[in-house]
C-alpha cells in the first residue's frame, strides 16, 4: 500500500433512477446481492453531484450531503470507498461533498444516484480505469439500486447466484432516446422516511406470508418487463410494472410490524393515473420505499399527467423529468 502525498479530486454526477420491475429482498446480506433482478429507467432531472477530495491530511473520511455533515452516513460511504482504495492499492482518507438536487431520504433513489456518483468520483481520484460492470459491481455494495444508475436509459440488474456477488450487475436494455418516456413525480412529503428501504426489506423477508411468493413470481415479471420495454408496448409495460409494484407494496404492508409507505395523497395518485389510462392517456404509476408517487407516461401525455395530478389534496409539488443518461465524471 502506498499513500500520494497531495490532494487528488474526482468529480462525477448519477441521475436518480425507479424501478419499474422492483427490487426488494437480498440474497446475500454482507455483499448486497439482492434476492431479485429488476428494471428501471434512469432519470436526466434528478440527480447527485459528488466529488471525492483524497487528502493524505485527513485521519478519516468525511462526508458533506446537501451542505451539512452526515457522520451518520459515514460507515457506507466509507466502505464503498475502501473496496475502491483497495483495487487502487492506496489507503488516502477521503473529503466526499455530495448534493442532491431533490428530497434526500424521502423515496426519490438518492442512495441509488448516491452511490453511483460516489464510485464514479472516487474512480476518477484514484486514478482507477474500471469496466462500466465493475462501476456496477461496486455501485451494488452501496446501495442495491446504485448498481442501476450507472447506466442511462432503460436498465436491468441480474440478480446473480455467484458466491463472490461477480455475477450480480446492471446492464443496459434499451436507450434513452430509444423510447423517450417522461415521468411526472407528485412529492407528497418532503421527509425523510421512517423506515428506511434496507431495514423495510428485511422485515418483509423475514415476516411476510407473501415474500416467498414475491421471490418466486419475479422472473416472469422480469421477463414480461423486458419484452415489453424491447417492443415500446406501453400497455404491456403499464400493466405490469403497476402489478409488480403492488405485489412489492403487498410483501411490506404484509410484514409484522406492518410497512405502509403510502399516506392518503398516494392512494389518491394511483387512482387518478388509472382513471386516465382508462381515458386513454398513455401513463402508469409506481411507487418506491416512500409515500411519492412516479407517474410514467408516453412523449405528449405530460400536459394531462400534470393537470389531472396537481390539483389533488395532499400533491405539494409536481417534477418532471425525461429519461437520462449514466453516471459519469464531470469537470
Ligand atoms: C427499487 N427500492 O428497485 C426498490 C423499490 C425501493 C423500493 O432499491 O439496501 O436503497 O441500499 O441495497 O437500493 C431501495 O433500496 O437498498 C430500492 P440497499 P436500496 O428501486
Amino acid at each position: 500500500m502506498t499513500t500520494s502525498s497531495k490532494t487528488r479530486l474526482g468529480r462525477a454526477r448519477a441521475g436518480a433512477n425507479f424501478a419499474l420491475i422492483k427490487y426488494w429482498g437480498k440474497a446475500d446480506a454482507r455483499l448486497n446481492v439482492p434476492a431479485v433482478g429488476s428494471i428501471s429507467i434512469t432519470l436526466d432531472a434528478l440527480f447527485t453531484e459528488t466529488s471525492v477530495a483524497l487528502d493524505p491530511n485527513l485521519a478519516s473520511d468525511e462526508l458533506t450531503l446537501n451542505g451539512r455533515r452526515r457522520d451518520e452516513d459515514l460507515e457506507k460511504i466509507s466502505a464503498c470507498l475502501d473496496l475502491l482504495r483497495l483495487k487502487a492499492e492506496v489507503t488516502t482518507r477521503a473529503a466526499v461533498t455530495s448534493t442532491n438536487n431533490f428530497p434526500t431520504g424521502a423515496g426519490l433513489a438518492s442512495s441509488a444516484s448516491g452511490f453511483a456518483a460516489l464510485v464514479c468520483a472516487a474512480e476518477a481520484a484514484l486514478g482507477l480505469e474500471l469496466t462500466p460492470r465493475e462501476r456496477s459491481i461496486l455501485a451494488r455494495q452501496g446501495s442495491g439500486s446504485a448498481a442501476r444508475s450507472i447506466f442511462g436509459g432503460f436498465v436491468e440488474m441480474h440478480a446473480g447466484n455467484s458466491a463472490d456477488g461477480n455475477d450480480s450487475f446492471a446492464e443496459p436494455l434499451l436507450d434513452k432516446d430509444a423510447w423517450p418516456l417522461e415521468v411526472v413525480i407528485a412529492v407528497t412529503t418532503k421527509a425523510e422516511k421512517e423506515v428506511g428501504s434496507r431495514s423495510g426489506m428485511t422485515r418483509s423477508a423475514t415476516s411476510s406470508p407473501y415474500y416467498a411468493a414475491w421471490v418466486t413470481g419475479q422472473p416472469a415479471d422480469l421477463r414480461v418487463g423486458r419484452d415489453a420495454i424491447r417492443a415500446r408496448d406501453f400497455g404491456a409495460l403499464a400493466e405490469i410494472a403497476e402489478h409488480n409494484c403492488l405485489k412489492m407494496h403487498a410483501a411490506a404492508m404484509s410484514a409484522q410490524p406492518p410497512l405502509v409507505y403510502w399516506n392518503g395523497a398516494t392512494v389518491e395518485c394511483m387512482h387518478a393515473i388509472r382513471r386516465l389510462r382508462a381515458g386513454g392517456v398513455p401513463v402508469f404509476f409506481t411507487i418506491d420505499a416512500g409515500p411519492q408517487v412516479k407517474a410514467v407516461c408516453a412523449p405528449g401525455a405530460r400536459p394531462k399527467v400534470e393537470a389531472a395530478l396537481r390539483g389533488l389534496p395532499g400533491v405539494l409539488e409536481l417534477l418532471t423529468s425525461r429519461l437520462g443518461p449514466g453516471a459519469c465524471t464531470t469537470p
